[in-house]
């Protein structure tokens, strides 16, 4: 683990100078709100009573005052709930941890709710000795904690061909990123003794869906992992208790949720979700497939649609996230002027291979219209496109693996809009 705080530092002095030219330094801003401000000269209800006792929560919630922050759906998407998406809302986020309550969920048969005590995990096929796991069998293999993003290949599919949803929430919001504690697929597979025609393993789900995904060895015997708890607790129902399938870097649709039998065989299975879905139909009619690796893609978190500028020219916070199927994210560009000057974003917090970035670019908004865009590097060197260049390639057909850059336009007023500039 690298903890990096690089690129672009504007100089406190130069930020300071900006902001005493918009009307004063941030202290002095705060000092002009204090006086005779009710908030601080009257006695709020919270200190003139005592509060909850340790033990009204057993189980904490976020404060009252944040329930506007929460998953979202767009109900035009989909026919019903049960097979259906929400979204995490990651304008309200900081950080790079995604809270386990707000982690986007996709299912297609609705959230199963699994006794643990009946769920066993069945590894057979071309093995030696098949197998049956009980949760408890899971417990004695040793056990390791990664950190890795898991994105919906469809996360931006709606914006193929121009822009369409109206906050980051909804155009990249198929994407959570959670520190998972689990045993090597590679243990569990070695316990079972794959044999040598063994080439393809195929996870099995035991929600009614029952969902399957052919992946290659090679990967079940890399760094695959067969997680029972997210960010220390366990699993939600709605991301797969009590057992997933981490599969890092790859499209979220092969991490099966519910996990209760992993099959070996010679070969892909060709199964509804490889073949119908989650590939993509390129200019010629012919398709790719097997698209498993997620590209390197950035989007700006704040300000977006959903979280406008609200303060006025002056000192501003731009952040947003980052991430790549392939490795670590060195370096992001941003822009304010829809590409004329680019700048190094400030990287901060943890750089973790397939996990999620966090970046900073503080300016001075001088109250003009602003065109925002950020572009990811990732750590093979490869760097994000934008739109037109995927399109390109890859035509209009496609729905999966849109990792463009994303446009933000901001209004005199701080509003801001989804917008393309290509
Ligand atoms: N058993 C099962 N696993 C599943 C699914 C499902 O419907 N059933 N949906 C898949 C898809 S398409 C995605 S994008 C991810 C979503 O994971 P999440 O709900 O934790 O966000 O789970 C995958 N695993
Ligand atoms: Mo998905």
């Amino acid at each position: 683990m690298t903890v990096s705080d690089k690129g672009t530092k504007p100089s406190r002095r130069a930020f300071l100078k900006g902001a005493a030219a918009a009307g004063g330094t941030l202290a002095g801003a705060g000092a002009a709100h204090a006086a005779g401000d009710p908030v601080i000269t009257e006695l709020q209800p919270w200190m003139q009573q005592l509060g909850d006792g340790v033990d009204v929560a057993p189980y904490g919630k976020p404060s009252e005052y944040e329930s506007h922050v929460k998953r979202r759906t767009v109900e035009w998407l989909t026919a019903d709930p049960v097979s259906s998406i929400n979204f995490t809302p990651l304008h309200e986020l900081d950080g790079i941890i995604t809270p386990n309550g707000l982690c986007f969920e996709r299912h297609h048969a609705g959230t199963a709710h699994i006794d643990p005590a009946k769920h066993r995990l069945m590894i057979n096929g071309l093995v030696d000795t098949p197998l049956v796991f009980t949760m408890a069998d899971l417990l004695r293999f040793p056990r390791e904690n990664h950190v890795y993003f898991l994105e919906c290949a469809a996360n931006s599919g709606m914006e193929w061909r121009g822009a369409q949803l109206n906050g980051c929430q909804f155009t990249h919001g198929m994407i959570h990123n959670v520190m998972y504690t689990g045993v090597k697929l590679r243990h569990l597979l070695e316990e079972a003794g794959v044999k040598t025609s063994g080439k393809w393993v195929m996870p099995e789900g035991a929600d009614a869906a029952a969902m399957t995904r052919s992946i290659p060895m090679e990967k079940a015997l890399d760094d695959c992992l067969v997680a029972w708890k997210m960010n220390g607790e366990a699993l939600r129902p709605e991301q797969g208790y009590p057992l997933r399938l981490v599969v890092p870097g790859w499209e979220g649709n092969m991490w099966v949720k519910w996990l209760r039998r992993i099959e070996v065989g010679d070969e892909p299975w060709h199964h509804r979700e490889e073949t119908s879905k989650y590939t993509d139909l390129l200019a010629d009619g012919t398709a790719r497939r097997f698209t498993w690796e997620m590209d390197a893609k950035s989007v700006i978190t704040n300000p977006s649609p959903q979280a406008p500028i609200l303060h006025g020219k002056g000192p501003t916070v731009l952040t947003g996230l980052a991430w790549s199927g392939r490795g670590t994210i060195p370096r992001v560009d941003v822009t304010i002027d829809g590409g004329k000057n680019w700048h190094a974003a400030r990287m901060s917090g943890p750089s973790l291979d397939k996990s999620m970035h966090r970046f900073y670019f503080e300016f001075d908004w001088d109250g003009g219209e602003l065109l925002l865009q950020s572009r990811a590097h990732d750590s093979t060197g490869y760097v994000q496109p934008t739109k037109n260049e995927l399109r390109d390639y890859r035509g209009t057909n496609s729905i999966y693996h849109n990792n463009g850059i994303q446009t933000w336009y901001v209004n005199k007023n701080g509003e801001a809009e989804n917008v393309e500039v290509s």
